[in-house]
């Protein structure tokens, strides 16, 4: 456990780039397809019941929400995405928003990539793992809701998605996990320390 990301506050949410903080220090953006488990994620990371909004309506919050571990430590809970009942204009906005901040944002330090350990891999999180081999950002991907599966089958489905992104020209990592059941936080949490302590 590492109580300094329980420290975490709600800076503000930007529905522009231009209304993001500073673009100082370091950063980690959890992004993911609607509903996959971001803003549960840095709940449970963070120890905190509500600091990140939990929505029953996927992909209704289209913004870059910013909190703050620290005066130089930032995590952000990127907008949903790939969510069908969304129409093409809010699409195209998300996407837009999403490519300003990925390909701009200097202290972008990581990505943690959330998926639904049931549905991994959809064609938002390849989007996503080829922003990222664009800017040589370390990825750290969640396979979360493990709660849902048995051990054996959220298992076979981590060995999967190990071998698929083999392939990829990046430092990936992989882990099970929970928010519901608490589980990998600890691994989540010294991950996070590598990346905002790294040189770079
Ligand atoms: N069983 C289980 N449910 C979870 C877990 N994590 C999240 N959920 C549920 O999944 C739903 C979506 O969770 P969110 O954290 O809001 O997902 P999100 O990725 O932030 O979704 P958007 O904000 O729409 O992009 C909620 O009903 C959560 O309670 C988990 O580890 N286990
Ligand atoms: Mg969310």
């Amino acid at each position: 456990m590492n109580p300094v990301y329980h420290q975490a506050k709600f800076i503000n949410s930007a529905p522009h780039l231009s209304d993001a903080p500073s673009d100082q220090g370091k950063e980690v953006a959890f992004a993911g397809r609607s509903n996959a488990g971001k803003s549960s994620a840095i709940n449970a990371l963070t120890n905190q019941n509500s600091l990140a909004r939990i929505s029953k309506t996927p992909g209704r919050t289209q913004m870059l929400n910013f909190f703050e571990i620290n005066d130089r430590q930032r995590f952000v809970d990127l907008p949903g995405y790939g969510y069908a009942k969304v129409p093409d204009a809010i699409k195209q906005k998300w996407h837009k928003l999403m490519e300003s901040y990925l390909t701009s944002r200097k202290s972008l330090c990581g990505i943690i990539l959330v998926m639904d350990v049931r549905h991994p891999l959809t064609e938002f999180d390849w989007q996503m793992v080829e922003w990222c081999q664009y800017r040589k950002l370390p990825l750290h991907v969640l396979l979360t809701k493990t709660d849902k599966l048995t051990y054996g089958a959220a298992k076979t489905t981590l060995l999967q998605v190990k071998k698929a992104l083999n392939d990829v020209n990046l430092p990936v990592t992989i882990q099970l996990y929970s928010s519901l059941k608490k589980v990998g936080i600890d691994e989540v949490h010294q991950l996070l320390d590598q990346l905002f302590n790294s040189t770079e």
